[in-house]
């Protein structure tokens, strides 16, 4: 069984979707960054970078444990162990959005939430400038979306590892623009048992 150390944020949920996709019993570990249980020592020594997601697998490459953390590697990990979810032949491409994900869509996203929501001064400059990329990525998806159903060929871990930031966004961004295409996305995507079991994770 896979041990999965998360909590209820876009990035803990893009495991737990992919390991309900793909069908791999898991055992949950909820790891409070609210109340900064990330800097525990038993955490850091599953993660130096005190971040969650991290998985630890008994069962890894050539049969020997693994603890990994970065929710992208993770996925990737994931995908290769069962066979699922990044076809040889679009493997590429999958790994060019799975990237654009964690380089973008998720750094400027959590910046545009913390400056527009949670910082306890508003600095119009900053929400300005990391809202205003937020919706220049999500463009970038609608554009993507508007000729193709998923972000690579068939439904990928591209497409699960972008959901959990972008559904929950697009309210914070509905006065930057309509993106009708992501929201189409949105609704196919979160529309999956398997998403909506993985989003809910930790209970
Ligand atoms: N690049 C990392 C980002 C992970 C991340 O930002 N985790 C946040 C929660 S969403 C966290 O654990 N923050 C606690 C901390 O930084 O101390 C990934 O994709 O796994």
């Amino acid at each position: 069984v896979i041990d999965l150390y998360t909590f209820k944020t876009p990035n803990g949920r893009k495991v737990s979707v992919a390991l309900e996709e793909m069908e791999l019993p898991y055992r949950v570990h909820s790891v409070d960054i609210g109340k900064n249980e990330q800097m525990q020592p038993s955490f850091l020594a599953l993660n130096i970078n005190h971040k969650i997601p991290v998985i630890v697998d008994p069962e890894g490459p050539g049969g020997a444990p693994i603890t990994l953390s970065e929710s992208g590697a993770i996925l990737v990990y994931l995908a290769e162990k069962t066979g699922k979810f990044l076809p040889a032949a679009r493997r590429y491409e999958i790994l060019q959005w799975v990237m654009f994900q964690m380089s973008a869509v998720g750094p400027i996203f959590g910046q545009s939430y913390h400056f527009a929501k949670a910082a306890p001064e508003k600095i119009p400059y900053a929400i300005e400038r990391f809202l205003k990329e937020a919706a220049r990525i999500t463009g970038v998806l609608d554009q993507r979306l508007a000729a193709n159903e998923f972000l690579a060929g068939d439904y990928s871990i591209a497409d699960m590892i972008t959901y959990p930031w972008v559904a929950p966004f697009l309210d914070l961004l509905k006065e930057q623009g309509e993106f009708a295409n992501v929201r189409r996305w949105v609704a196919t995507v979160g529309g999956r048992p398997a998403v909506a079991r993985g989003m809910v994770v930790p209970a």
